[in-house]
């Protein structure tokens, strides 16, 4: 399905009334506010391949209709999100699920739709069928050298698929790890990790990433043999200038201060940037903002403050990135919400009155300081974040547009209903 320019042009006309009306209000309150929508157009967030289609828990997964069963149909569904959003302009693949076969047509494919590729996935936490040795008990920490060769393999055909596509950083997330105590050494499994994870970035192209991902707990119930952001740090402070440090929102032990650790480790240039989700309880992979959009926007103050002593392209400089999963959404829905969840934490971030918020801190007084962020995070910066898509060819309401537009019929008239999506 292809959304016509016509069609959001209609869309906005008939919203344009009540849109300019709220639009002009907050920029009367709002300094700069040219810039910030400028600033917000600019700000592209990846989608994860893996998240076109329904997710499930282990008790089980209701699938959805009209699912995308190919990558290059993955890559039309991020085309679609993208066209209606104008923020969706890159996807983040994961091999083997996407396995790259002919990328002369995955390129010309994405090139059409005008998105990129961003950093490529590895996958050591389940065995595929043609794999000769198991994962069961851990890949680059394996007890086995030939399970750790082979683990270490898998990455660099990965980094290879990703050169393929023009992606620039390799994402390692591992679920190694122990389900109870004395299962295994603790340190000769750091220390084997740590050497599998040196052969990978030696075979890291000298202008890509590594991004070490880390989490707390699960599918190892005991330990995680990167279980927090300390780990990932010792990792790739070892490894070198080109490994960082990459935080997925739920994968903290609940009540962990997320903020405090995305300042520290833009502080030690060790941020490799995000995957985005929300959560109650642990991994539950929700959409951006459902549920705790306070420390979402605390995270962008943190997160914006950095970048501009660093002098940082917000846009460019970190990984942008959505991890989420959708049980009972349309996941095209679901990521329609969640990156304007992000777009409107980022804004409320760029309006807070830093200079404010400097004085307050350095007058020791917590009253000020609240005043100052809860100014910015109660603003309804929800007309700006529109107006940056309306600049940029988007629609007004994305999810109005969507539905009136009948997208997920149309894709099931294209699909079929019993199409099944690779991933989680
Ligand atoms: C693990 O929970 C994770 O967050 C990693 O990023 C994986 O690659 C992804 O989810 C797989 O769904
Ligand atoms: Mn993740």
């Amino acid at each position: 399905m292809q959304i016509k320019k016509s069609l959001i042009a209609e869309h906005n006309d008939l919203n344009c009334s009540e849109h300019q009306r709220r639009f002009e209000w907050a920029s009367t309150r709002i300094a700069n506010c040219d810039s910030i929508v400028a600033r917000v157009a600019a700000f592209q967030i990846t989608i994860p391949s893996w998240a076109l289609g329904t997710g499930g828990t282990r008790f089980g997964r209701f699938a959805g209709s009209g699912e995308p069963r190919t990558l290059l149909e993955k890559i039309d569904d991020v085309g679609l999100l993208h066209a209606i959003n104008r923020s969706c302009g890159s996807i983040s693949l994961h091999i083997p699920w996407d396995s790259v076969d002919d990328a002369y047509s995955v390129r010309t494919r994405a090139s059409s739709h005008g998105l990129q590729f961003d950093a490529v996935n590895s996958n050591t936490f389940q065995d595929q069928p043609s794999q000769p040795l198991s994962y069961k008990f851990g890949s680059l920490s394996h007890v086995d050298k030939a399970v750790r060769n082979q683990a270490v393999e898998h990455n660099i055909e990965t980094i290879r698929q990703g050169e393929l596509v023009g992606s620039k950083a390799l994402t390692l997330w591992l679920s190694d790890g122990s389900c109870f105590p004395g299962q295994i050494d603790f340190r000769r499994s750091f220390e084997r990790t740590l050497e599998s994870m040196k052969q990978i970035y030696r075979a890291l192209p000298a202008d890509w990433k590594m991004y070490i991902e880390y989490k707390a707990f699960e599918p190892n119930m005991y330990s995680m043999t990167v279980g927090d952001w300390g780990y990932s740090h010792m990792f790739a402070s070892k490894l070198g200038k080109q490994a960082l440090t990459l935080v997925d929102l739920g994968h903290h032990l609940p009540s962990a201060n997320i903020e405090q650790i995305v300042a520290i480790l833009m502080m030690e240039g060790k941020l490799a940037g995000f995957h985005f989700n929300d959560s109650k309880y642990g991994d539950d992979d929700l959409t951006v903002g459902s549920i705790n959009p306070y420390q979402l926007f605390l995270v962008f103050c943190e997160l914006v403050r950095g970048m501009d002593e660093q002098k940082m392209d917000h846009a460019r400089d970190l990984g942008w990135m959505i991890d989420a999963s959708h049980n009972v959404k349309d996941p095209l829905e679901d990521l329609l919400q969640s990156v304007e969840a992000i777009q409107i934490a980022y804004t409320q971030a760029l309006i807070v009155d830093s200079q404010a918020l400097f004085q307050a801190q350095e007058a020791s007084d917590p009253v000020a300081a609240q005043e100052v962020l809860q100014a910015a995070f109660r603003t309804d910066v929800r007309p700006i974040v529109a107006e940056a898509r309306r600049r940029a060819g988007g629609a007004l309401r994305p999810i109005e547009f969507f539905r009136s537009m009948n997208v997920r019929a149309n894709l099931i008239g294209e699909r079929g209903s019993l199409t099944r999506s690779t991933g989680l």
